[in-house]
């Protein structure tokens, strides 16, 4: 028999829970469109997600984030909301803490990279069957400007369980 260390988010004490990484996303929103990458390695690879990666030693999430859309992008960021943040938990014991941002603007022509290949998506046609699971139940609250908290258990690819807190509009 196999014990399931981690098989619901009321399985875990979250106030004593520290994730293993750090890291980011980056939303660019621009003309009714958005700026999505097809991931070329890394956690998720061959998934279409945001541009983003673990934060650097002695870096803001925020730093981490831009750096994250010029390294893979070739593009800067700017107009920057914080969304946010999302705990993923692994059932393997891997555990992930990511930073949630959008941008209304950016600087310089997305470029692909030997990290990503830039996807621009109508608002309307994004591609939540190529993307993490979760995504469809937060990737909404950024699109409308909002403030979320989201708690997820994965067992690989596939969410087990989530718990989603709308925090309301964007402060500004
Ligand atoms: O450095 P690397 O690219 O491997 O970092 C992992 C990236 O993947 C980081 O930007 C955070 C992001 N990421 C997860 N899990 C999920 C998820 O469930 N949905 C989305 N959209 N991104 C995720 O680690």
């Amino acid at each position: 028999m196999t014990t399931a260390l981690f098989d619901s988010v009321s399985s875990i004490d979250w106030s004593n829970w520290k994730a293993k990484d750090i890291a980011t996303l980056m939303f660019i929103i621009k003309d009714g469109k958005i700026l999505l990458i097809r991931k070329k390695r890394g956690l998720g690879a061959g998934k279409i997600n945001g541009p983003g990666g673990k934060l650097d030693p002695g870096e803001t999430p925020e730093q981490c984030a831009v750096r994250e859309v010029q390294e893979e992008l070739l593009v800067t960021p700017e107009n920057i909301s914080y969304h946010g943040i999302s705990l993923f938990q692994f059932t393997d014991g891997y555990s992930i803490h990511v930073y949630i941002f959008s941008a209304t603007d950016f600087k310089g022509t997305p470029t692909e990279t030997d990290e990503a290949i830039p996807l621009w998506f109508e608002l309307d046609r994004i591609p939540y069957q190529e993307m993490w699971e979760d995504d469809g139940i937060w990737l909404p609250l950024v699109l409308k400007g909002q403030r979320f908290h989201g708690k997820y258990i994965f067992d690989g690819d596939s969410m087990v369980d989530h718990e989603l807190v709308n925090l309301g509009p964007l402060k500004k």
